[in-house]
């Protein structure tokens, strides 16, 4: 019995293998990574994003063709600053890098829309609409406004005021309507020259479950930046070799929470 378990794995994970750069079982994340969540100081208002489709806690991943848009959102409108994103190399794979600067007090919100990936080991295409917010001059209002993009988690905590240790909430949106039920996995991004080490492979990838709200929470270990991906599957289906695939969507929501350190402003 155990053995007929574990032989269609083998083969799933030599499948893997060879179409994923990396370990198979760990978790794809979109990734758009701002250099600072928090503006404060105008001589110090840039912000440069790392964006790129990614294996977080593990530091590998794949190469994000040129996406579908890339959108600025605040004060209540939406900039598309594709043409604005630079293609670099990350090791061999491609990963872009946008920049932008804080002109004026407020919360901004970037979304990444990649093309779909065909992802051979999974037999799926994956979609990851990833957002991350940076809030700017003490103005941190408008967080918790969906943008109505595809599907997305609207923070239900401010998300640019959070330590390791609080409870993230968020809600799970599809088409606009909440998500009861549904699987969120949260990975943690070591930064750009580490990598996690986690003590098997189940807690690589963590995972929660929103409730009959839509609603999640988790809290987070320790500092930096934590990915959160809702996943659902999409109502329609997209071409591979002529077959009909599904289509996972993803709302990706990346959050930095600081190390709680409250005698330092004291010293
Ligand atoms: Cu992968």
């Amino acid at each position: 019995m155990r053995k007929t378990l574990l032989q269609p794995a083998a083969v799933f994970a030599a499948i893997a293998l060879a179409f994923c750069a990396a370990a198979p079982a760990y978790a794809h994340f979109g990734m758009v990574i701002p250099s600072k969540p928090t503006v404060t100081d105008a001589a110090d208002s840039q912000v440069d994003f790392d964006i790129k489709f990614w294996h977080p806690f593990e530091n590998n991943g794949m190469t994000l063709a040129k996406p579908v848009s890339f959108k600025v959102y605040s004060d209540g409108k939406a900039t598309d600053a594709l043409a604005d994103l630079k293609e670099k190399k990350t090791g061999d794979l491609v990963t872009w890098s946008y920049s932008w600067k804080a002109a004026r007090p407020g919360v901004a919100a970037f979304v990444l829309e990649p093309q779909p990936y065909w992802e051979p080991a999974e037999d799926k295409f994956i979609i990851h609409y990833t957002k991350a917010y940076v809030d700017a001059f003490g103005d941190d209002e408008g967080w918790n406004e969906p943008l109505g993009i595809k599907t997305e988690i609207v923070p239900r905590a401010k998300p640019g005021g959070v330590y390791a240790g609080n409870t993230f909430v968020g809600k799970v949106l599809l088409d606009g309507k909440a998500v009861p039920n549904g699987e969120v996995e949260v990975e943690w991004y070591p930064g750009p020259d580490r990598k996690g080490d986690a003590p098997s492979e189940s807690m690589v990838t963590q995972v929660t479950l929103t409730d009959e709200n839509g609603n999640f929470a988790f809290t987070p270990p320790a500092p930096g930046w934590w990915g959160f991906a809702a996943l659902n599957d999409a109502d329609y289906k997209l071409k591979s070799d002529g077959q009909d695939k599904d289509v996972e969507l993803g709302a990706v929501l990346w959050v930095y929470f600081h190390e709680f350190r409250p005698s330092e402003a004291a010293q």
